[in-house]
């Protein structure tokens, strides 16, 4: 029987097939659907979201150390959080076999950066393996967890978005039997004391030399012989694109990336004419090759920035004299219309930020989806690097002395438990007068809506302790900490005066629930009542996409109305409007009497 599977539902397939017993990590774009279509598959393993990666991937190299099969998922700038872990893992190697998922995002379509975690495969010495289609993503992860086993490493997965993403056909296959290889107690395995350590290394690089040897004779380094003028060396997604636009050529597909069979890659250069590498991102094989003697081009025909897509492939080939010009041009298409993203009607992340904004606060922002604050019309955040920077680039910033308002860090609930926990103990410990607004919504909306340890909820939707984040910052010495109502928005007003007031550390904690996770939240929309408006346009500060311009004009200035259907009801609109003219549609008039004076509704 055939599947259709996305990318990620294929690496959950392929770990159930592999007799996964242990899986953890923290949600990401491209990589969240992993670990939510493994917990679907319910079966025998064990699934979790994690505090953040680091945690993700201890749990799943203890789980391996245990001697059962283990799992870590996360995007690419993830891997920066666990590579801690991860370079040592690669010291001490596995037991049960341990499999680190890396979903890149090249052309940043939901990331800070497009960082290519090729290198941390080499970086670390472990395999790496790329899978290009559905299909290789479910035979690579069982590969991956078998070579994990046989050469005592953990093995880095890596997609990127369109193989994470796109959907292709599957044929599922059995599932593993056989037990966990269980415990075995090894401290000079996995004690990474200096004196240990130093012998570990040593036998991670035996290991890679033994790997390099795999990788001439691996099933998953495909030479396709074709018309051998030109030879493409390729893997992943570009694999797919160059067979595309060269469907005759000699190709030799990679997947696996490190180490590299260059025997066979030496081979394959003398039996053709040409040797191009057309890989997305770094020159990450093109170097490798070269590096080892053989002449080859790639990145002078190739951006090293951004996706790759058909059309640059075909471009890059039409410039490096392989295919005609014309061909190239022929195929170029309109690129779609950009559509950035918006706040969505009801967030309560708006008001902290319209609070914020009117005291010219220094914003030191976070990772989540409040980072929209920075555009206009909040043009409310001035920073925002990576997961869990906020509190500390706050603190450097009220060192610096030369913010020209209050300093203020601003975090999600789920950032804040992810990295931003050490900060604000940094902030006590060395008394930093700094305010924290740690906007907590109840979930991880931005990677659409995965509960974390402040839910009081699992993965699996079973109950469980919250962490109480009030409690928590007051037992780390925060003695200023306050929860708001942030559709309350003189109340919010309130809170941040008392605490940019406060001498010491303060926090606030907005409380109220993101509008689109769990469920929609919907309360009585609101409309504008037209005779009322004076078109002040206050309102269309907030950025929410319900409120939108209409053909009304009062005194030259354009008026407003509300999107009934978008509305959630959240009030905040009604609640700066200076005339009163919105109100919920239940209590609106019908269509004033012309010449009514504004002032009459607002007392309605
Ligand atoms: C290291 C790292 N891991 C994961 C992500 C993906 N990601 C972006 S924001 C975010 C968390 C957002 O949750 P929260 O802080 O609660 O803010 P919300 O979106 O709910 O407003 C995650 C997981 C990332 N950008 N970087």
């Amino acid at each position: 029987m055939m599947v259709l599977l996305s990318g990620n539902e294929a690496i959950a397939r392929g770990a159930i097939e592999a007799g996964v017993r242990v899986a953890a990590g923290y949600p990401g774009t491209p990589s969240t659907e992993i670990l939510e279509a493994l917990a679907r598959a319910g079966g025998g393993a064990y699934v979790q979201w994690s505090t953040n990666e680091k945690v993700a991937l201890d749990v799943a190299l203890g789980a391996a150390m245990g001697g059962v099969r283990a799992m870590a998922t996360m995007k690419h700038v993830g891997l920066n959080v666990a590579a801690d872990t991860f370079m040592t893992a690669a010291y001490t190697g596995v037991r049960g076999g341990l499999v680190v998922v890396s979903a890149d995002d090249p052309g940043l379509h939901s990331s800070q950066n497009e960082q290519d975690n090729r290198l941390y495969a080499r970086f670390a010495g472990v395999p790496l393996l790329e899978p290009a289609d559905s299909r290789e993503a479910r035979d690579f992860t069982v590969l991956a967890f078998d070579l994990s086993e046989e050469f005592d490493t953990p093995v880095l997965l890596r997609t990127t978005t369109r193989i994470a993403h796109c959907r292709g056909v599957v044929t599922p296959g059995p599932v593993r039997e056989g037990g966990p290889r269980g415990f075995e107690r090894d401290p000079r395995k996995y004690v990474m004391l200096p004196a240990f350590a130093r012998d570990r290394h040593a036998v991670l690089l035996r290991r890679l030399a033994a790997l390099a040897e795999y990788a001439e004779t691996s099933p998953v380094n495909v030479e396709e012989m074709g018309d051998p003028a030109v030879g493409i060396i390729t893997g992943g997604i570009a694999y797919q694109y160059v067979r595309d636009v060269l469907p005759d050529a000699s190709v030799f597909k990679l997947g696996l990336t490190h180490p590299l069979p260059l025997r066979r890659l030496r081979e394959f250069a003398a039996r053709v004419g040409r040797l191009i590498v057309v890989e997305e991102l770094e020159p990450f094989l093109e170097e490798r090759i070269r590096a080892a003697g053989v002449a080859v081009e790639g990145k002078e025909f190739f951006p090293r920035t951004g996706e790759l897509t058909p059309d640059l492939v075909r471009a890059g080939l039409a410039r490096a004299g392989v295919i005609p010009e014309s061909r190239s041009r022929a195929a170029a298409r309109e690129p779609a219309m950009p559509r950035p993203p918006v706040l969505c009607p009801g967030c309560p992340h708006v008001v902290p930020y319209l609070v914020l904004r009117s005291i010219g606060a220094v914003v030191a922002g976070d990772i989540g989806c409040y980072t929209l604050a920075a555009m206009a019309p909040l043009s409310a955040m001035d920073s925002c690097v990576a997961m869990g920077c906020s509190i500390g680039m706050a603190l450097g910033l009220a060192r610096a002395g030369t913010a020209p308002g209050p300093v203020v860090a601003t975090i999600g609930d789920s950032t804040f438990l992810h990295a931003g926990i050490p900060g604000l103990i940094d902030a006590v410990y060395i008394r930093t007068p700094v305010t924290v607004l740690i906007l907590d919504n109840g979930t991880t909306a931005m990677t659409g809506g995965q509960p974390h340890p402040g839910t009081g909820v699992t993965l699996q939707g079973t109950e469980t302790r919250a962490v109480d984040l009030a409690r928590l910052c007051g037992a780390l010495g925060v003695d200023h900490v306050q929860v708001v109502d942030p559709y309350d928005v003189g109340a919010t007003s309130q809170a941040r005066c008392a605490a940019t007031a406060h001498r010491g550390v303060s926090v606030v904690i907005t409380n109220r629930p993101c509008v689109e996770a769990p469920v929609k939240i919907r309360d009585a929309p609101f409309r504008v009542i037209e005779d009322a408006c004076t078109a002040c346009q206050a309102c269309m500060n907030l950025g929410c996409p319900a409120i939108a311009w209409t053909d009304g004009w009062y005194e030259g200035r354009r008026r407003v109305a509300i999107d009934g259907p978008a509305c959630t009801g959240c009030t905040v609109c009604a609640q700066i409007c200076p005339t009163q003219a919105i109100v919920p549609i239940a209590e609106a008039p019908g269509p004033r009497a012309h010449g009514a004076a504004p002032a009459e509704v607002a007392h309605e």
